[in-house]
């Protein structure tokens, strides 16, 4: 996990008031389990958004305190596990197959809403398909480059048209601090189970829940169905 980070060069220091912001961090592993809710709200979920160039109202979120460095020319996607062919995914290539566009709300299960976002990406259905997934698959899991970040879907949920290793958001290539080069967009489901630094993309059997999971959010994330919220869904 950690290997593919570091074998891609620095990661990018957060800024001053970012790193401010970070501070809370540390203490968040206390409180996880307890306030999870609460924790992220005051710790990372405030004043962080203004910071981006655009001024949209994303909150940067990253659960190491920096953003992992990635030349777009460097960029790899490893698809393994439980499939006929494993691969090994380049940027170029993932952008020479069939593309689609989406544009949805953004929903974080802290309370902020982004309205009508544009995605860019390649269906994930097709990524599993290319790579032939075998019978005894029904799971996936995915790897961030930052090394800590995971996330995890049914295989059913990571067939959805509306599931995409995206490229493109915000109506450019996906930046550093959103992601880029490429993210996982899971438009249905909140905001964390869209992982960023997509690295890996590997099929299992049982899928060992993600990072957000392990520290108290549910593995079945739906709009609009997680700890008694009541956001619209995405449509
Ligand atoms: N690698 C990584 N992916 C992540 C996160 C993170 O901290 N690290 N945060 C998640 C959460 S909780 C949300 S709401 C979105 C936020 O996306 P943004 O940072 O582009 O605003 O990213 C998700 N993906
Ligand atoms: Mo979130």
């Amino acid at each position: 996990m950690a290997s593919e980070g570091e074998s891609t060069g620095q990661a990018v220091p957060v800024g001053r008031r970012v790193f401010l912001a970070m501070a809370g961090l540390g203490a968040m592993g206390v409180i996880f389990g307890t306030k999870l809710q609460g924790a992220l709200g005051a710790a990372i979920g405030t004043g962080l958004g203004g910071l981006l160039p655009g001024g949209n109202r994303f909150r940067i979120y990253t659960v190491t305190g920096s953003f992992p460095a990635i030349l777009p020319a460097d960029y790899r996607l490893s698809v393994s596990g439980l499939v006929n062919r494993p691969m090994t995914l380049t940027l170029d290539q993932l952008a020479a197959m069939p593309s689609v566009k989406l544009v949805k709300d953004f929903q974080c299960v802290t309370g902020w809403r982004v309205p009508q976002v544009h995605w860019e990406g390649v269906r994930l259905k097709d990524i599993l398909d290319a790579a032939g997934v075998k019978g005894g698959a029904a799971a996936v899991e995915f790897d961030s480059y930052d090394g800590v970040d995971t996330e995890s879907l049914t295989l059913s949920q990571a067939s959805r048209p509306d599931v995409i290793v995206a490229y493109r958001m915000l109506g450019e290539s996906i930046s550093t601090p959103h992601g880029g080069p490429v993210r996982l967009y899971v438009a249905p489901m909140y905001g964390y189970k869209s992982l960023k630094w997509l690295s890996s993309v590997r099929l299992v059997e049982n899928a060992t829940p993600g990072f957000w999971e392990q520290n108290g959010y549910p593995v079945d994330a739906w709009v609009g169905n997680v700890n008694g919220r009541q956001d619209a869904p995405i449509s």
